[in-house]
């Protein structure tokens, strides 16, 4: 207790630290070597012989997992010779003892990979991977470095750290970590848990960035409505739905839970019908022979208030569910305080209905806006009023958009007056969230999270590019109960961990503008990335396959898989915790923390962690798991059994549905009102707007607001006619494995175009295309299908940008065209994109290497 308070005193005096002449500069080890200098000469061409590979009885067989954030967590079997993996392969059920998980039952089902985990290897020993620090010797962007010691990066990154903080206080350093690496417990990134969260906010110098790229929108929607983001069902549930809406959800692509497909499978055979609401005829409707619904991009909250409409009208609601368990959804609901508030007055069915605003929110109405005919509207809504159990399951594209949370919240109040929640077969789904994992493993202790300042992530590069000129609103700054409260961040360098953020966020022009304006740019990462192009210090950081950790699931799934060190670090590559943990002690021994900084930021660890990590890390797993798991979460199997099975899975005494307690047990919601809030009590409550994080009004209730831009805009469209989306690749986890062969042999990025608009256009199937609007240009090739509605098109996010000298990405990444413009919410404006496009002479680059063959045989490549 001592100690943290020492420790507390030390980092307020640095905290106001004056003039600091006492910067050590400690003496580089190596000497510095040119990357890639110098060719090495042999006289004699030897022959190349090719080794049988060899064969797996002599091998020795490693369970572990898969990794990143992907939307699940499969089991991988690495099978090695010495110190490499020769091939990995995945669960068939041989690999672990006594058959704890080597079944494949519907209880039990394995944890096959998919494309991308088959192809990991490629990754692991890709030329792209970094394999020693580096430092920039060319402008930012372009992509000159010089290789130098650790002693070298890691002493300027400490120097220039403790500069900037100096210079311009605690707000300065923009941590962009994300979820690169956040489903393991132990070498972690993402902005609450995350280490570098903990490394920043411990030396007191930190803006965080709070909206999240993937559902801001249905986190803040479950939030309201239900207290937690906990909303979800396990897969199993799902085969039990006597009618299944997946609303903008194409889980052919993008996984969302381990078994889903398969789950949703044996609906299919159990009778369920399907229906699928997305610009999209995609695989999976295809797959369920859904019935696919096309709807103008961004337009859902419309068509769900028209089907709202209906069902109000013919009285199909379920009045006995609303009664007992929903506040707002109409007179009889509504809370006594409502009448006084300023902003809470309005119920949802009499919005509807128009009562106030003289405007019934009728199917036909909604056809006007969404494009999707009011016979259609009337016909699901009286399916999903009268099947039970049906499940709505409202998924994340739709709501990646402006007032992206009206979407959610609208679908929720559906979910409400059906009464399909907390049952079997139905759906409160939202975010999907079905369990709570214990889910770091080093302390989270008030030494966590600490920020100075808190941002709307994709409002970066606009404070940058405008600083001192920003209003907190425009920042989206989260409110504090002190004297930083609205001081807008003056931001000087940007830490990435676990993220290529400038490849992801929105609106990449802005944000190359931005970089250059910044003091240090720092990139922690395994491969080099767009981002770390940008970066002045690039750290090697190996992959799961060369540390130790433990896996978890993402989102659905109650299991822990084990991931042991299976090879040594590639090349100087080190950790995520070691590099933190050793910039610890040199920052603390440069401000007169001494080692303090170290010790108290790696609590089980002594400065030697940097050459011996594996004890530690042995550890805190270990207590990790004796502490929390088993104490936590009732099992019994010990640690050292653990890591002989490879996998935990939990058996459930009934398959997981979200809020099933709540509704057959009448336990409170976790909401102010203990209810279902359609009519939202935080919101309701809210004066002045500009001093929350949202910045802008926000209705109380769900309602229909028209986007920034989109088909139905009166003038934008004649400049940029198309709505375009950017849905997630099957083919790689955003921009993880862009860099893969393989997989690009599997899928491309091209720009999907419906037929008749080709046609208008001259464009056929391989033709490359000019994609452009007032933000930004790209080239991508062109698949033209009746599977896309008219005017819209879809490009998918993720692929590495390569601009040319004009500034045109020939990668074809969507974001070089998104807007920086979130919803008040938080939502990113990812599919809030109209764009023009052309036939174009232009070459596509499919990959950084030129050699790739990607889709030659269809597309013909001009290299
Ligand atoms: N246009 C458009 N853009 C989008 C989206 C969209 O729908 N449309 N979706 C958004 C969404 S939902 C998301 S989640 C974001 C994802 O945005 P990012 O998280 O930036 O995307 P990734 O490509 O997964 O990048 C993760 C990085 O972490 C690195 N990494 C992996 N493991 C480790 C590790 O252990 N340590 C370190 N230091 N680095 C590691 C990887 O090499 C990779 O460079 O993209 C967003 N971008
Ligand atoms: N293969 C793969 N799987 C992944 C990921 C990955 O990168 N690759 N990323 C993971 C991550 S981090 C996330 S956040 C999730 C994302 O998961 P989702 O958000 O579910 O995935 P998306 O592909 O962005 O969008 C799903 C569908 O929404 C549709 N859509 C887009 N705009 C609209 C609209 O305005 N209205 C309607 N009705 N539909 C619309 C798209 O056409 C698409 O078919 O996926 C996870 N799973
Ligand atoms: S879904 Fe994710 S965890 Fe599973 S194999 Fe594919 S990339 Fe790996
Ligand atoms: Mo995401």
């Amino acid at each position: 207790m001592s100690d943290d308070n020492d420790f507390n005193k030390l980092i307020a005096s640095s905290l106001n630290m004056g003039r600091r002449t006492f910067l050590k500069s400690s003496a580089a080890g190596a000497a510095a070597l040119t990357a890639g200098g110098g060719l090495l000469k042999t006289d004699k061409a030897e022959a190349q012989t090719y080794e049988p590979y060899p064969t797996d009885n002599q091998m020795e067989t490693v369970v572990t997992s898969c990794a990143h954030n992907c939307g699940s967590r499969h089991m991988l079997v690495a099978h090695k010779k010495n110190d490499v993996i020769v091939r990995l392969s995945s669960d068939d059920g041989r690999y672990q003892r006594d058959g704890c998980y080597g079944k494949d039952t519907d209880e039990e089902p394995q944890l096959r990979a998919c494309l991308r985990g088959r192809a990991y290897r490629e990754r692991i020993y890709c030329p792209e991977r970094l394999l020693y620090p580096m430092l920039r010797v060319g402008k930012r962007g372009e992509g000159k470095f010089k290789r130098v010691s650790w002693d070298e990066a890691l002493d300027f990154v400490a120097k220039k750290l403790i500069d900037i903080k100096e210079k311009y206080g605690s707000q300065a350093i923009l941590d962009q970590s994300y979820a690169g690496s956040s489903y393991g417990v132990l070498h972690k990134s993402d902005q609450i848990d995350g280490l570098q969260g903990r490394f920043l906010g411990m030396f007191a110098c930190r803006t965080s960035s709070w909206s999240v790229p993937s559902y801001q929108a249905t986190t803040t929607s479950s939030k309201w409505t239900f207290g937690t983001i906990e909303d979800g069902n396990e897969d199993d549930t799902f085969a039990h739905s006597k009618l299944m809406i997946m609303w903008g959800w194409n889980p052919a692509y993008t996984f969302h839970g381990g078994n889903t497909v398969y789950y949703m499978r044996k609906a299919k055979q159990n009778g369920c019908k399907f229906v699928v609401i997305d610009p999209l005829y995609t695989d999976t409707a295809a797959t369920y022979d859904a019935w696919w619904i096309p709807i103008k991009p961004n337009t859902d909250a419309a068509m769900l208030a028209g089907m709202a409409h209906y069902i109000f009208d013919n009285n199909l609601q379920d009045q006995a569910f609303i009664d007992k368990f929903v506040q707002g959804m109409d007179a009889g609901t509504m809370p006594d305080w409502a009448t006084d508030s300023p902003n809470g007055k309005e119920n949802f069915k009499d919005y509807i209905l128009g009562k106030n605003d003289g405007q019934p929110k009728t199917p036909e109405w909604a056809e006007k806006i969404c494009g999707v005919k009011a016979a259609d509207i009337k016909k699901l809504a009286d399916m999903y009023a009268t099947t039970k159990p049906a499940a709505l399951k409202a998924c994340w594209g739709p709501g990646r958009t402006d007032y992206g949370e009206q979407y959610n919240r609208m679908a929720a109040a559906l979910q409400a007056m059906t009464g399909n929640i907390g049952m079997l077969g139905g759906s409160a789904e939202g975010v999907g969230k079905a369990w709570h994992a214990e889910g770091a493993a080093y302390p989270y202790d008030q030494y966590s999270n600490i920020w100075f300042s808190s941002i709307k992530s994709d409002r970066w590069a606009y404070i940058v590019n405008n600083y001192p000129n920003v209003a907190r609103e425009e920042a989206g700054l989260w409110p504090r109960q002190d004297n930083l409260d609205g001081v807008v961040p003056n931001i000087r360098g940007i830490f990435w961990q676990g993220s290529n953020w400038l490849n992801q966020l929105t609106n990449i022009n802005a944000e190359m503008d931005a970089i250059q304006k910044l003091d240090l740019v720092v990139c922690l990462d395994q491969t080099i990335t767009t981002s770390g192009l940008f970066a002045d210090v690039l750290l090697p950081i190996c992959t799961h396959f060369e540390r130790h950790d433990v896996a978890l699931p993402w989102y659905k799934g109650h299991y822990y898989i084990h991931r042991p060190k299976v090879i040594e670090p590639l090349g100087e590559s080190k950790t995520d915790f070691q590099v933190f943990t050793e910039l610890a002690y040199r920052v603390g021994n440069m401000t007169g923390m001494g080692d303090k900084f170290g010790e108290v930021y790696n609590t089980k660890a002594t400065r030697d962690y940097w050459n011996n990590p594996d004890p530690v890390d042995e550890d805190y797993l270990r207590t990790w798991w004796e502490d929390r798991v088993m104490q936590h979460q009732h099992v019994e199997m010990p640690w050292v059994e653990f890591k002989k099975h490879g996998v935990y899975k939990m058996k459930l005494d009934r398959p997981h549905v979200g809020f099933q307690d709540q509704i057959e047990k009448g336990i409170p919601f976790q909401t102010p009102s203990g209810k279902i809030e359609i009519l939202c009590d935080e919101l309701a409550r809210i004066s002045d707007w500009k001093k929350t994080k949202y910045g802008y009004h926000i209705p109380s209730i769900p309602k229909w607001i028209e986007p920034f831009e989109s088909l139905n805009h009166p003038t934008k469209t004649k400049k940029h006619p198309y709505h375009l989306i950017t849905p997630h690749p099957r083919h790689r986890t955003h921009s993880i494995f862009n860099n893969s062969a393989i997989l690009r042999e599997t899928y491309d990025q091209e720009i999907t175009i419906n037929t008749s608009d080709a046609k208008k256009l001259g464009i056929t199937t391989g033709d490359k295309v000019e994609v452009w609007n007032d933000r930004g240009r790209l080239v991508v090739p062109a698949y033209v299908t009746q599977r896309c509605m008219p005017g819209v098109v879809s490009i998918p996010e993720g692929a590495w940008i390569d601009l040319d000298k004009n500034g045109i990405d020939r990668a074809g990444n969507p974001n070089m065209l998104t807007a920086d413009t979130p919803s008040p919410a938080g939502s990113f404006a990812y599919n809030t994109i109209l764009v023009n496009l052309r036939k174009t002479d232009l070459q596509h680059r499919a990959g950084w290497d030129e050699t790739s063959v990607s889709r030659s045989h269809v597309f013909g490549r001009d290299i």
